[in-house]
């Protein structure tokens, strides 16, 4: 990592950056050290807010307690549409590319108003208000914004369920939450595939005897079934709605949405969002981390399923002014060059993608990639998982030409927004490396015992402060909520994360240091793919870890025992693989299953992962000592039977 290659400052083409290398320094410094005077100059520069606040930051992590501007009032759909309206009103808030090439919209920022407040008043018209959770099951289309949106106008809280989870995942967010109304639309369709949204949604409702209303937006004609007392056809009820709602006055510490993700252990956690801090945190950091100007045409590609989405695809951009792109296919269809010819099409100039996605269309090859033009591109950004030396400098050369610097950006579900990147006029960047803390943000690298290390160090990696869009809360259930990131270390933000520092105290981030997996950057927990495997009648045990995959960055490799007598044949795999299917979707699907007579356990029966890890990384030789296990024997027909 010290050796490795540093690429410097570039000057971009057309605009000063926002920030440069000085002022980094200087307001990075004001941040941490003056956090009071630093975060209202900027509350007040991001944000229109209706009254003030009494404190900018009240935070105790001895007890999970973390309130950012309370006393402050603001709307998040107003900061997000009716203030630009004065002099933006034509402009184009979201463009909407479809799954095939020849299907596209635009939504000026008066109609983007006008959507959102319809939706706004069908929610009403069903009962909806402030507090109230709406569940929000979608495919890639404007409209998923604009219920987003319409939630935040009239303080319901929205929980955006990825469209590619099962309705057995579907309904356990459902009833977590206790939402009483869904979203969503006939089906979805991706890369040329049918995804029937209506159809999962009405098998998880099956289940939550609470939802009383299924707004459907039409969006494929799809053939569905029809539950008049409950289903609403969104596409005739708008046609009554008024474009006027006016916006309600939320505290800046009223919750705005929830988001399912997975931990290290038990069913996925509601990460709770709040609405002055967070909007605070996407808005600024889409600005100085993308270097935002008026005019750019900016996309992220992710799905509005994950927080990326929800932080850089809407509430970020949308708070700035900015053009959305909002795209509902995939980056190999129909061609390998589709993303680049979507680039193209539309003249973007920020584009924000996945390491996976590179990966895979690394893999290609160049000529997909050379034969656009992608011209208009000024900067290029990566989250989602650590990205390879490798898939960066073709990012970098073949996508980038070698002209747009790389933001590789780190943060978390938890933290709401990026926390450490590169700032494209101010760092210089190194391959591989997420860089320097973003303003407030203060890391650190703690050892096993949790001493704070100084200088170059590798260990974990924790915060030592709070900063506006940390989550306040796992929904209904703070208890959970300490004892997950507060617990460890106490006075320190765990999370969950490994890291060394260079000498230059740029971060590297190594991967999770716990039982969480990133599949193509999608992250979910072992305990969670086990319990579905576990639910096959046959099945005595399983046990799941991680193993390096090419493109998806980690692979899921699953031992299973079966109960007495059982042979382990293509049939029983199959069904293995339609359980997690059925139970979590496909993105969870194993890449590899080993059939396993017994686990490595220690005398007190816990399975070693580390040797597991170690098999399905096909690193045998580096298992390490295997005494302290019940019984040392069943390492080697694991090791005889590998899969690779
Ligand atoms: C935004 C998002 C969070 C986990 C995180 C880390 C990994 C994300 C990364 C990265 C290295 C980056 N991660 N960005 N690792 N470099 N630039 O992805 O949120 O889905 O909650 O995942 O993803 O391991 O802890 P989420």
């Amino acid at each position: 990592m010290s050796d490795s290659k540093t690429y410097p400052i570039k000057q971009f083409s057309t605009h000063t950056p926002h920030i440069d290398e000085e002022k980094y320094l200087r307001m990075y410094q004001q941040s941490v050290q003056e956090p009071d005077k630093f975060w209202s100059r900027m509350a007040h520069e991001f944000i229109d807010w209706f009254e003030p606040w009494k404190t900018v930051k009240n935070v105790d992590y001895k007890n999970a307690s973390i309130k950012w501007f309370e006393g402050g009032k603001l709307n998040v759909s107003y900061n997000c549409i009716d203030r630009h309206l004065k002099d933006k009103a034509d402009h184009t808030a979201i463009i909407w590319e479809g799954d095939e090439p020849d299907q596209q919209r635009y939504i000026s920022y008066q109609e983007l108003h006008d959507e959102v407040c319809k939706m706004a008043n069908a929610l009403k018209s069903r009962g909806v208000k402030k507090g109230d959770r709406v569940c929000i099951y979608m495919p890639m289309i404007p409209e998923v914004g604009f219920a987003m949106l319409a939630c935040a106008r009239i303080g319901a809280v929205h929980s955006v369920v990825f469209g590619g989870f099962s309705p057995e995942a579907l309904k356990s967010r459902i009833l977590d939450s206790d939402c009483r109304v869904v979203i969503t639309a006939d089906a979805g369709v991706r890369g040329g595939k049918t995804v029937p949204l209506k159809a999962n949604t009405d098998k998880a409702l099956k289940d939550c005897p609470n939802v009383h209303s299924v707004f459907v937006v039409k969006h494929r004609l799809a053939d569905i079934d029809w539950h008049a007392e409950r289903d609403i056809d969104y596409n005739e009820l708008k046609t009554e709605m008024e474009p006027e709602c006016p916006v309600e006055t939320m505290d800046a510490e009223d919750p705005l949405f929830i988001l399912y993700t997975s931990g290290s252990t038990g069913k996925p956690k509601g990460v709770l969002h709040t609405s002055g801090g967070y909007l605070l945190h996407v808005a600024m950091t889409h600005k100085y981390i993308f270097d935002y100007h008026d005019g750019d045409i900016y996309w992220c590609t992710a799905d509005a399923g994950w927080i990326t989405g929800h932080s850089y695809i809407f509430y970020g951009p949308l708070a700035n002014g900015a053009t959305t792109l909002v795209f509902e296919g995939v980056p190999s269809y129909p061609t390998p060059s589709r993303f680049w010819q979507v680039v193209d099409k539309h003249k973007v100039n920020i584009f924000y993608t996945a390491p996976t996605a590179i990966r895979a269309l690394m893999a290609v090859g160049d000529d997909a990639v050379k034969s656009t033009s992608r011209k208009s591109l000024r900067l290029l950004g990566s989250v989602g998982e650590p990205i390879n030396v490798e898939a960066w400098e073709w990012y970098y050369k073949v996508v980038g030409d070698e002209r747009c610097p790389i933001v590789d950006t780190w943060w978390q579900t938890e933290t709401g927004g990026i926390l450490i990147s590169p700032l494209p006029g101010a760092t210089p960047l190194k391959p591989g490396s997420a860089t320097r803390p973003f303003f407030g943000v203060q890391p650190a690298i703690l050892d096993q015992d949790g001493n704070e290390l100084d200088g170059k160090a590798s260990g974990y990696l924790v915060m030592k402060d709070s900063w506006p869009g940390q989550m306040r809360s796992v929904y209904g259930d703070h208890d959970r909520f300490f004892q997950t990131y507060f617990s460890q270390y106490s006075g320190y933000y765990f999370t969950g994360d490994g890291a060394n520092r260079d000498e230059d105290g740029y971060y590297w981030i190594t991967g999770r240091v716990d039982d969480v997996l990133n599949v193509s950057g999608h992250r979910m927990g072992t305990a969670e793919v086990e319990n579905a495997l576990d639910l096959h009648p046959l099945v005595a045990e399983s046990a799941v870890v991680g193993y390096p995959h090419d493109i998806k960055g980690q692979g899921i490799y699953a031992f299973v025992i079966f109960k007495n007598g059982v042979e382990f044949n293509d049939e029983i795999k199959q069904q293995l693989i339609d359980i997690i299917t059925e139970e979590i979707g496909p993105i969870a699907k194993p890449d590899k299953i080993q059939w396993a007579p017994d686990l490595p356990k220690t005398r007190s029966g816990k399975i070693m992962r580390r040797i597991l890890r170690k098999i399905a990384e096909n690193q045998v030789e580096s298992i390490g000592d295997t005494s302290t296990l019940a019984d040392p024997s069943v390492v080697q027909h694991l090791i005889d039977n590998r899969l690779h």
